[in-house]
């Protein structure tokens, strides 16, 4: 639960960026206020997955150590906005995101930039593999929810290598519901049982897999994802890594173990959580703390005085 209190700064402090354009400004600024909060929480933690190399970014560094240093060893993604170029631009869904789970227990994929992921609701274990075509997943995926394959939606980034795949779904008789760029809340909305979309799948950022492979363990979703190496260089990186880039990953090889805790506070408005907003002299955030051991989803509502921000 404390861990929000970082997400929730880092959320608040790229407000004044939303919508002015300046995605690096939003994110610095985002960085900055998850590094302090994070210096006060009880834990050793290390950077597993640092967000920003591929998209050179302000950094949280992988390696780095946060927390006051005392109480539980932990693995730690830090993703201050997933959706720096959503804040810049003033659309919805921009989410500040911290993924915590016990030392040595998350894969550190930080050579390989991109990854294939899918993700459904937990109906979907046995059912859509990566190893399908999508036409079948879909179909496979709409039998065991009992619905038709005209009411499926699939959650894709909006993205040129992905047109292939928006036809395959349509061919299939599916509807995409296309995003700009967060696809953790994506995955995320995908594994929900009270969400429009029933499945999320496309290449999305290393980092982003791994959150969500977090997220997932505590909301009990399913997914699989393979490391996509985009060039030969990050191959052989990958290889040097000792990464297996033909592994068909489960969220188990993502993320070991049964202690994770994924915690994600609004920056825009959004189909998982409301982004953060002025009421009278409060500043209202909304959050999300899931917790794999115990499996609970909890939605945080803090209201918090607009003067101590200033
Ligand atoms: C996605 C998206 C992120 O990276 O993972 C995406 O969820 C994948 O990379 O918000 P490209 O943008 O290069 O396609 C982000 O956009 C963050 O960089």
């Amino acid at each position: 639960m404390e861990l929000v209190r970082a997400t929730e700064a880092a959320a608040i402090r790229a407000v004044p960026f939303i919508g002015r354009g300046d995605k690096n400004a939003a994110d610095g600024a985002a960085v900055d206020a998850m590094r302090k909060f994070l210096g006060t929480v009880n834990f050793d933690g290390v950077i597993v997955i640092g967000e920003g190399e591929k998209d050179k970014a302000p950094m949280l560094f992988n390696g780095e150590h946060v927390g006051n240093g005392r109480g539980p060893s932990c693995d730690i993604a830090v993703d201050p906005i997933d959706g720096t170029s959503l804040t810049a631009a003033g659309r919805q869904n921009a989410l500040s995101v911290i993924a915590v789970s016990d030392r040595g227990t998350m894969l550190d994929a930080s050579s390989v930039f991109y990854m294939d992921k899918i993700v459904t609701g937990a109906l979907g274990r046995g059912v859509v593999s990566l190893d399908q075509s999508v036409g079948d997943n879909i179909r496979e995926f709409a039998k065991a929810a009992g619905k038709p394959v005209g009411e499926i939606v699939v959650a894709v980034l909006d993205r040129p290598r992905h047109m292939g795949l928006m036809e395959e779904i349509r061919a299939a008789g599916a509807g995409t519901q296309l995003m700009l760029d967060g696809d953790v809340a994506g995955g995320i909305n995908a594994a929900r049982h009270e969400s429009r979309i029933d499945m999320c799948i496309g290449i999305g950022g290393s980092p982003e897999g791994i959150t969500t492979a977090c997220a997932l363990k505590a909301i009990g979703g399913f997914m699989e994802a393979r490391l996509a190496p985009g060039t030969d260089t990050e191959r052989a990186n990958a290889l040097a890594a000792g990464l297996d880039v033909d592994k068909l990953m489960s969220i188990e090889d993502m993320v070991k173990g049964d202690n994770t805790f994924f915690v994600a506070t609004g920056v825009t408005d959004g189909a998982l959580v409301e982004g953060v907003r002025r009421v009278g002299p409060m500043i209202r955030t909304e959050s999300i703390v899931l917790r794999s051991r115990s499996g609970t989803q909890r939605r945080v509502i803090a209201e918090h005085l607009a003067e101590k921000w200033l």
